[in-house]
């Protein structure tokens, strides 16, 4: 497929010429404002250049062609996403007169144009197309095996190098495309991949799609995993509940109505709290959507009535099982495929298509009646559990009726020790939710109180994880914050009433420190969750050291920074570096040569008010991470490792994750 050919085909060069630009003009776009393709150009923006190819590829694999995928990192960073789908077409293009294949590779948002009866991916929300990877990448190749040929195209920074050559045959079924980048160092402030940031998507989509195998190669690393799951769903589910204590096997559901394939794995266990993913066209829909309304309606309804049916519950007793308590304790994946899915919400990831609500209901309504008419022992058990679930609510119920009528949850009567700002307006008003008095003390005077709130906590909060809502709500520290955020809790949390904008936890940089971030975490995520789907939960950075040189003070937030200030005084080479990696927390070190003194902060308390403002405080200066949900099902499996029950696999993962533990979130 060469240019002269194009032109043979009745393409004029103007007309040639004027796609082109366009062309051009639409690469320069994306690299003008990368961040509104891929979200940003830290590490995420860069993982996601993968997820977007790799997406191709499970493309194919809904529409039916594709059962393998390897991405490989390469040692220089680059990487190559191979699959066995039918390869990108390679003939002329009707309406941009050329290769399909340079088309797909040049053109923003070209893949979906090709075959609309599908269930995409790609070109639905997360999927901006490859042309944006080519577009964001110092150089790209793409091969395709298709037609018993083999055609290659190179770019760089997404314009052809050439027209696509027919570099060779192949003599096997073995179609498919393979596809090899390079971010652009321009671009990207990060560069290097993560193995396990790749491994949990390529993971996630292997318990998605049974039939796929997925294979990740870190050549840097010298790393491999494999992931293939033959029970799909049923092993997602296995693997989401492995710490909680099941109550029985995994139910399988599975059907397809008016060509939505409705596809669910769910689980009874122990636990207290609910663990369900949805997922629509492999993405994960974070804020739900018709499917789960659709999930919940038809639970509630056919447990209720196969419990009054078979006399679980009497006919005169006062109660009914509500859907809340068919809540407590179940892990759930659902998995549907929507031809033209809508999303909506505010992170654009709850599914809005009003039909999907009938048919999960339907097929649910069907398929579960049948499971438990077979499986009464099965049935019992869940019903027991929901039951006891039932009286528990009204347990908390009572407790947050006195808790309420005590008015200790009501922001019209706001905590004691919560130091408010003087505007409130929530979206320019932030809360620092502060660990320990002294810390607090320093915030308060240190912070700007037109727009700054502070709210100082006692040490460890209750691990809410294991702990019911009546036991919850009694805890003062808990108490405080729901009061002071004023938006409810539980069930009856709405985000949109938060009264600040930002709610910022500010604890040590110690392992203590550390382990109060998760508590809190934990806390928001299961009681306060779409705080945290709303991009409203964030962590604060304090520095680490203050490196002092007459009256300059510097201040460093890591080793490395630290390391980075030192070399700037050329005292590097002289072993200063490690004596200052040995100091401990709370000591100095003097050097003596140049009046040089580097202090290691023990906590916050230690800082100064206006040491706080100027390195954690100020808008204008500071840095902090946003907590996301990224994928909710990851998150989850870290707090259960975290907060659950059982010991070993906590270990296991600190051990892993050592300082990254409580950042990965
Ligand atoms: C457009 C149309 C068709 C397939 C693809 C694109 C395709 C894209 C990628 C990206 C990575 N792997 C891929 N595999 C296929 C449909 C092809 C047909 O109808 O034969």
């Amino acid at each position: 497929m060469t240019k002269e050919k194009n032109n043979k085909s009745g393409i004029t060069p103007s007309e040639y010429n004027a796609k082109s630009i366009n062309v051009l003009k639409g690469l320069e776009a994306v690299r003008k404002r990368p961040a509104m393709y891929i979200g940003d150009v830290g590490s995420r923006g860069l993982h996601h250049l993968i997820n977007e190819v790799v997406d191709n590829s499970i493309d194919e694999a809904l529409a039916g062609y594709n059962d393998r995928v390897i991405v490989t990192i390469h040692k220089d960073q680059s990487v190559t996403v191979e699959d066995r789908g039918r390869g990108i077409p390679v003939d002329i293009h009707p309406e941009e007169k050329k290769s399909a294949l340079e088309v797909v590779m040049t053109v923003l948002h070209a893949g979906g144009k090709f075959d609309k009866n599908s269930y995409k991916v790609s070109g639905g929300l997360h999927g901006v197309g490859v042309s944006v990877v080519n577009a964001l990448s110092e150089w790209m190749k793409v091969e395709v095996r298709r037609n018993g040929k083999i055609y290659m195209q190179e770019y760089q920074r997404g314009v052809p190098k050439g027209a696509v050559k027919q570099i060779g045959t192949y003599n096997s079924e073995n179609t498919g495309t393979k596809i090899s980048f390079k971010a652009d160092k321009e671009i990207f402030k990060a560069t290097k991949y993560h193995f396990d940031t790749v491994a949990e998507r390529m993971r996630e989509l292997a318990y998605l799609n049974k039939d796929i195998t997925m294979i990740l190669r870190d050549e840097a690393e010298g790393l491999e995993e494999t992931f293939r799951f033959k029970g799909g769903l049923i092993d997602f589910v296995k693997y989401l509940d492995e710490q909680r204590g099941p109550l029985h096997k995994p139910i399988y559901i599975e059907g397809e109505k008016e060509n939505t394939p409705v596809e669910i794995a769910l689980e009874y266990s122990n636990s207290y709290s609910e663990n369900v993913h949805t997922y629509v066209n492999n993405i994960n829909t974070i804020e739900g959507g018709t499917h789960l309304v659709g999930f919940r309606t038809a639970l509630t309804r056919t447990f209720n009535n196969y419990a009054y049916k078979n006399g679980l519950i009497k006919e005169n007793s006062k109660i009914t099982l509500s859907g809340d308590d068919f809540k407590e304790g179940l892990t759930a994946v659902i998995s549907v495929k929507v031809m033209e899915p809508q999303f909506e919400g505010q992170t654009k990831t709850k599914l809005g298509n009003g039909e999907v609500k009938s048919i999960v209901e339907t097929i649910v309504g069907e398929k579960l009646s049948e499971y438990l008419e077979e499986n009464a022992s099965v049935a019992k058990k869940i019903i027991d559990k929901c039951m006891r679930a039932a009286e528990a609510r009204e347990a908390a119920r009572k407790a947050r009726e006195l808790v309420r009528r005590k008015n200790a949850l009501d922001s019209m009567h706001l905590p004691g020790k919560l130091a408010d700002c003087s505007i409130n307006d929530p979206e320019h008003c932030e809360i620092y939710i502060v660990e320990g008095d002294s810390a607090g003390g320093s915030a308060k005077m240190g912070r700007d109180r037109r727009f700054q709130a502070i709210l100082p906590i006692k040490g460890k909060i209750l691990n809410v994880e294991k702990a019911k809502l009546n036991k919850i709500l009694e805890n003062q520290e808990i108490q405080a914050m729901v009061s002071a955020i004023g938006a409810g809790i539980g069930d009856e949390f709405d985000s949109e009433k938060s009264r600040y904008g930002k709610i910022i936890l500010m604890t040590d940089a110690d392992v203590d420190g550390s382990h109060i971030r998760t508590l809190l975490l934990t806390f928001l995520y299961r009681h306060m969750k779409d705080l945290i789907t709303a991009g409203k939960v964030y962590i604060a950075q304090p520095p680490l050291y203050k490196i002092k040189k007459g009256k300059e003070e510097f201040y460093a937030f890591d080793d490395d920074e630290r390391d980075k200030i030192l070399k700037r005084f050329k005292l590097d080479g002289k072993g200063k570096e490690e004596k200052a990696a040995e100091l401990q927390e709370g000591t100095e070190l003097e050097i003596g040569v140049k009046g040089i003194v580097i202090s290691r902060y023990k906590g916050l308390g230690e800082m100064n008010p206006e040491q706080l403002w100027s390195t954690t405080m100020n808008p204008e200066t500071r840095t902090m991470l946003q907590v996301n949900l990224d994928s909710a099902a990851a998150a989850d499996k870290i707090f259960e490792t975290l907060m659950g029950d059982a010991v070993e696999p906590r270990r296991a993962f600190i051990e892993k994750h050592a300082k990254y533990a409580n950042l990965d979130i």
